[in-house]
């Protein structure tokens, strides 16, 4: 089967410092060029093919977070082309490339399980203009690179309470567009589609947990999982599905995509923790993209203080 192991190799590892050094010198020059302002829209293509949406207007106006990190944002251009998204293809600079065959409106969003509102739901209904928040987070990928990012979105919490799951809920499933067409990367074999991610509801319910549809104060792009994606920043970033479809609520843990493809590489669990390595590389260190050198990994990424506690008892060697 073409199946490959992920990574194919940290690119931390094969991009010499210096090379990659200078490509984002490059980059700042362009843009100081201020030749992306000057560009018609349609060229931008990474805020191409947004539908208006109601609540876009509020996506700028949106409130800060205690939540928020201080630290330098990474720049629009890299969270924009630097993308794990394996739908369209597995370089990183597939996304970007090819994120234009996804069509995102209309969306619906389909809900079922150990749940007393099941349905179909249009996005516009499940998105509350008034709950949208700026939230800076780290995101530190299992590859071992890391970025901070502005997301705009609304804690998933808000969403699960006016779903009412019952009693029986222990998880939620959350699977992505499976479309071939639209997809190019899932006319191959590499996982098995639609991807598929769960939390157990308590960190579904974590106030940290957002379900994000904004970037830089604007509609999320399509190579980071327009229009909506689930943004978890303790765990690898693996957990934080993009292009979501469908959430099933159920009493059994979940299999997601990566832990079927390779069970003793990837976990349900994926809690960052620079303690345990992967079985092929170490996660004690990490590349900022946009810095030099490497910076130490924190445990949960930095949100021990507010997670640790779900962990509390659990083998965390065991639970990776
Ligand atoms: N549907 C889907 N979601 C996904 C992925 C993917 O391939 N498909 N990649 C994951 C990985 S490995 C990472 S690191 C993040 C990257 O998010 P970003 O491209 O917005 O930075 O998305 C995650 N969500
Ligand atoms: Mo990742």
């Amino acid at each position: 089967m073409a199946r490959y192991r992920y990574p194919l190799l940290p690119e931390s590892e094969v991009t010499p410092e210096a090379i990659y050094r200078e490509r984002r010198r490059f980059m700042k020059q362009s843009a100081s060029l201020a030749l992306a302002a000057a560009l018609p829209g349609w060229i931008n293509t990474a805020w191409a093919n947004q539908p208006e949406r109601p609540w876009h207007p509020a996506l700028q106006k949106a409130p800060g977070s205690d939540f928020s990190t201080s630290e330098t944002l990474t720049d629009k251009k890299t969270i924009t082309s630097y993308n794990n998204f394996f739908e369209f293809g597995s370089r990183k600079r597939d996304p970007s490339d090819w994120a234009h065959y996804l069509r995102t409106d209309p969306w619906a969003i389909k809900v079922e399980g150990e749940v007393n509102k099941p349905g179909t739901y249009d996005l516009d209904d499940l998105v509350k203009a008034d709950l949208l928040e700026e939230r800076i987070y780290r995101l530190r990928c299992v590859e071992a690179w890391s970025m901070v990012i502005p997301w705009t979105g609304f804690q998933l919490s808000e969403l699960i309470k006016r779903l009412e799951p019952t009693s029986r809920a222990k998880y939620v499933v959350f699977e992505t567009l499976y479309d071939p067409q639209q997809f190019r990367g899932q006319r191959r074999d590499t996982l098995d589609w639609p991807y598929t991610e769960g939390l157990r509801m308590d960190e579904a319910m974590h106030p940290l947990t957002l379900m994000a549809v904004g970037l830089y104060g604007k509609p999320l792009p399509n190579q980071n999982g327009a229009p909506i994606r689930l943004v978890v920043p303790w765990k690898y970033g693996f957990k934080s599905i993009k292009s979501i479809v469908t959430l099933r609520f159920q009493e059994e843990q979940p299999v997601s995509s990566w832990q079927k493809m390779a069970p003793d590489e990837y976990g349900f669990f994926a809690n960052v923790n620079p303690n345990v390595s992967h079985p092929r590389w170490s996660q004690a260190r990490e590349r900022r993209l946009g810095e030099g050198g490497r910076r130490e990994t924190l445990m949960f990424n930095g949100y021990e203080e507010e997670v640790a506690h779900l962990y509390q008892g659990m083998d965390l060697e065991k639970n990776y």
